[in-house]
């Protein structure tokens, strides 16, 4: 039975509720006030009345990420993960094995599909094949879902569909969990348009995974600021595919083909760290005091490492933090209880000292300490 789109509170409440969930230190007191959400549209039509009257309530995080497994067996659930690809993969890999632990009462089967459709299609249709108790998915990409979760609802396992989101009908999985991509993208475009105050951009763009919604979303988002601004102009967008040599990769090709760029909007942190490489290779300067704005996604440990040294000039967070929120929604599957047809995980944006900004928290060495990841 699903509610209505529940979205986290983006006020400081949520980031007190995150934190409730192993999530990162409230943000502080000087953080630009996060805009009220706005309201959800309805997700997926209520089923009766009855449940149309049900306010989505705002997700308090579980205090506990126990699996109440009545029977005393574990919750068997079969995670298909992303791959390995990113520093971010790695911290969401280790929240769900800390969270879906049989000490929680879990039995977590863990598939790394190395960033390969085909395998992780196929991990997927193995656990249906073991009937798992619940399958979560972070799909590579967006398309091509239907047939494989027409299967699993077909065996009767209810699917989660977290970090990333799937292009297929809402009405075969239980659940979509995670960040607001394209938000994520608008806010790297207005922290952008605040900087430059009307002076002309040249912009390069490595962007994440092809077909990847983490891509997609970053993608629309920044370019829904940007045609709000003549004085920009995107030079180039490829993909880097979320990884360190991906992004050094494309940033070297990028150099022998442009001169007169002054921003590299790199859709993670990896890819940040590769375009660095290629451009101190080249003796090109970025940073606060560089002559390259650059512009990057997942605030990391080490990628608000190189904003706080202002090498990074603009940092958007995407929690990785999130198998907490899946673990809730099996919690209350297993109890029968009503679940939220969606949970938005909360972002924020960091900026290099020396920066103030209304979009982002300027960075000190305070915020780093208090990061969860
Ligand atoms: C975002 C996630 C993306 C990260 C990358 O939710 O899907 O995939 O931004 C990761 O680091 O590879
Ligand atoms: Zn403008």
């Amino acid at each position: 039975m699903k509610k209505k789109l529940a979205l986290l509170l983006v006020a400081g409440m949520t980031m007190a509720s995150l934190a409730g969930c192993g999530g990162n230190d409230v943000a502080p007191a000087d953080a630009a006030p996060a805009e009220e959400a706005p309201a959800a549209e309805e997700e997926a039509p209520a089923e009766d009345a009855a449940e149309a009257e049900e306010e989505a309530p705002v997700e308090e995080a579980a205090d506990d990420t126990a699996a109440p497994a009545a029977d005393g067996e574990l919750v068997r659930v079969g995670f298909a993960q992303v791959g390995h690809e990113s520093d971010w993969r790695a911290a969401n890999t280790q929240n769900y094995q800390d969270t879906f632990s049989e000490a929680n009462g879990y039995e977590l089967s863990f598939v790394d599909a190395d960033n390969d459709n085909a395998v992780q299609l196929e991990a997927v249709r193995t656990f249906i094949q073991q009937e798992m108790d619940y399958i979560c998915i972070a799909p590579i990409e967006t398309a091509g879902w239907d047939t494989v979760l027409q299967e699993a609802q077909d065996a009767g396992i209810p699917v989660l569909i977290v970090d990333r989101s799937v292009d297929a009908d809402a009405s075969l999985y239980e659940t979509q969990i995670g960040c607001d991509m394209v938000a994520e993208g608008e806010m790297a475009g207005n922290w952008l348009a605040e900087y430059l105050n009307g002076e002309a951009a040249n912009i390069l763009v490595i962007e994440g995974s092809v077909g990847a919604s983490a891509t997609l979303g970053r993608t629309e988002g920044f370019n829904n600021i940007a045609g709000q601004h003549s004085e920009w102009t995107i030079l180039d967008s490829q993909s880097g595919d979320f990884t360190q040599a991906g992004g050094q990769e494309v940033m070297e090709s990028f150099i022998k083909s442009y001169s007169d760029f002054n921003v590299v909007v790199c859709q993670n942190d990896n890819e940040a760290y590769g375009a660095m490489d290629a451009m101190d290779a080249a003796g090109i300067t970025y940073g606060v005091d560089g002559d390259v704005i650059i512009i990057s996604f997942d605030a990391t440990h080490d990628g608000l490492q190189y904003t706080l040294d202002g090498k990074i000039n603009c940092n958007v967070e995407c929690n990785p933090l999130q198998a907490e929120f899946a673990a809730e929604v099996i919690q209350k599957l297993q109890a029968g209880e009503a679940i939220d047809a969606q949970t938005v995980v909360v972002d924020q944006a960091f900026v290099a000292p020396g920066i103030e900004s209304q979009y982002a928290t300027t960075m000190t060495q305070e915020v780093l300490d208090g990061r969860a990841y």
